[in-house]
């Protein structure tokens, strides 16, 4: 109890140094807030009841990758507890909640002709209890946790994932549509094939850069689109909900204004963001011209008798055009982007794709994650980008986030989310449609390859209890009296916003 009124008062004390710095701002009534979480991250229970392996499961079973040689297999024991975690939901006072389905609790070998009544009550009940404490449900079906059966079977490499995925799908419509009415077919395509297919550092970590994340990508458009059909077609008239996905995207800032890097930022923003994004919320549909290009370029100068990206028929473009009823987004961070004139490698890989030197502007300030620098600016321009690059859609924020490494006096995390929620509100009046905001994450969890030496809770875990208590972060406090009062004060470090856009 001392503690929590310490960290009240430090709130408190926060708030109003900012306060009598700067003014206050109102966020638009169209504008809703929300906090995040992900199966594997915070469930544990990995083996409970029927539910089958992960890819999450094997992977950090079978490796020595994880830094502190952990794993998801107990996490925040949420399975078991989360009835505690809507109580925290509730003292937010957040509009929604954001979590994942884990495919194997529900579908144990992964089809769907087995589906575990356990894991359905499971997330029954959470939805309930959600509903009942008067927060919308919101459902990430993929969130990375594939399961291992249809890993073995090749996973996003495998166009007949198409159909598995939109079963799956399926059977999340059926068994919850009925009160959930915001679904997230997939989150973060990019890094579930860049470091999953290409790289190795999230399971499956195959490893097979330049070849394999583009193959990902094509079967993961293809589910995605096929999950949102399904659902426009046979759902959507009787749940009455809204379906899309969410991509990660970080700004890409030319390092000089010479037409050059400006040039080079474009492409790195378009043949990331743009790989997925292109294809489902532009005009013309299919892959950034630039990245057929580059890769078809490259392909050849390697000796591939066809392009390493995939090209979808006309037939499939149309498909996938338009199949998000909002532009998800995921934002933490920035980079610079310089122009390069590589000799192209004969080694196919994706960087050498996208030719550009990134790199971090020394004076950022730093998070505990190693590719987290606090740029609110480039928050403000990514979302002016988006907004202009595909006609001024409707912008969910679904994750923005700060990591630590063990702080409960969290000022840092309290002046990043300060610092993030007011170039959002410079994004609106800037005429950006943006409806939605979520903080990642609710509570300290799993941090995939960091294991738990990286934290992202508004609410502090003690990973050393086996009781797993959740305690209010300073943050939690501050993000509550924002949701209390629907209002910020204005970010007063003028020199964090010297790159702003304006
Ligand atoms: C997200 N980046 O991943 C994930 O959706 C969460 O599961 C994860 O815990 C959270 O961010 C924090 O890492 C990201 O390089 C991974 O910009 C990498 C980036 C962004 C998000």
């Amino acid at each position: 109890m001392a503690l929590f009124k310490t960290i009240t008062l430090l709130c408190l004390l926060v708030v109003s140094v900012l306060a009598i710095k700067g003014e206050i701002r109102k966020f638009p009534d169209t504008l809703s807030f929300g906090v995040a979480t992900a199966a594997y991250q915070i469930e544990g229970a990995w083996n409970a009841s029927d539910k089958g392996e992960s890819i999450w499961d094997r992977f950090t079973h079978t490796t020595n990758s994880i830094k502190d040689k952990s794993n998801g297999d107990f996490a925040c024991d949420s399975y078991n507890q989360h009835k505690r975690d809507v109580e925290m939901v509730k003292e937010l006072g957040v509009d929604f909640y954001r979590f994942s389905i884990s495919w194997s609790r529900i579908l144990p070998n992964g089809f769907s002709n087995k589906i575990s009544q356990d894991g359905i009550a499971y997330y029954d009940s959470l939805i309930d209890d959600l509903l009942e404490a008067n927060i919308k449900p919101y459902i990430t079906l993929y969130h990375w946790d594939l399961p291992q059966s249809l890993q073995d079977l090749g996973g996003w490499t495998n166009p007949m994932m198409v159909d598995y995925f939109t079963d799956f799908a399926e059977v999340a419509f059926e068994a919850f549509g009925d009160r959930v009415k915001t679904w997230i077919t997939f989150n973060e395509p990019w890094v579930v094939c860049i470091e999953g297919y290409g790289g190795i550092s999230k399971a499956p970590a195959l490893g097979m850069n330049g070849i394999a994340e583009y193959i990902c990508a094509h079967n993961i458009l293809k589910s995605h689109a096929k999950a949102y059909h399904l659902y426009d077609d046979l759902y959507r008239s009787t749940q009455k909900g809204r379906i899309g996905w969410s991509l990660n995207a970080n700004w890409d800032h030319p390092a000089t204004k010479s037409p050059a890097d400006i040039e080079a930022a474009e492409r790195a923003i378009q043949m990331n963001l743009g790989w997925f994004a292109h294809p489902v919320f532009s005009k013309e549909g299919d892959y950034p011209q630039v990245m057929k290009d580059r890769v078809a370029r490259n392909s050849l100068a390697q000796g591939y008798r066809r392009s390493r990206l995939p090209e979808f028929t006309p037939e499939e473009i149309a498909y996938i055009k338009g199949t998000c009823d909002f532009f998800g987004l995921n934002h933490y961070t920035s980079t610079m982007i310089r122009s390069l004139t590589t000799t192209i490698s004969m080694e196919p890989n994706f960087r050498d794709d996208v030719d550009t030197d990134c790199f971090y502007d020394p004076s950022w300030p730093e998070a505990t994650s190693s590719w987290l620098k606090v740029v609110p600016w480039g928050f403000r321009n990514l979302l002016n980008w988006i907004t202009k690059t595909y006609n001024n859609p409707e912008i969910m924020v679904f994750e923005n986030g700060f990591s630590d490494k063990n702080n409960k006096d969290d000022v840092d995390r309290i002046s990043y989310y300060n610092q993030y929620l007011n170039a959002l509100l410079d994004a609106i009046e800037d005429g950006c449609n943006v409806t939605a905001y979520t903080a990642w994450s609710l509570m300290d969890n799993f941090e995939w390859l960091q294991g738990y030496t990286e934290r992202f809770g508004l609410y502090y875990v003690d990973f050393n209890d086996p009781r797993r208590p959740r305690t209010p972060k300073a943050s939690a406090l501050y993000f509550k009296s924002i949701l209390e009062t629907r209002t910020i004060e204005r970010n007063c470090n003028a020199q964090l916003n010297r790159n702003g856009t304006g």
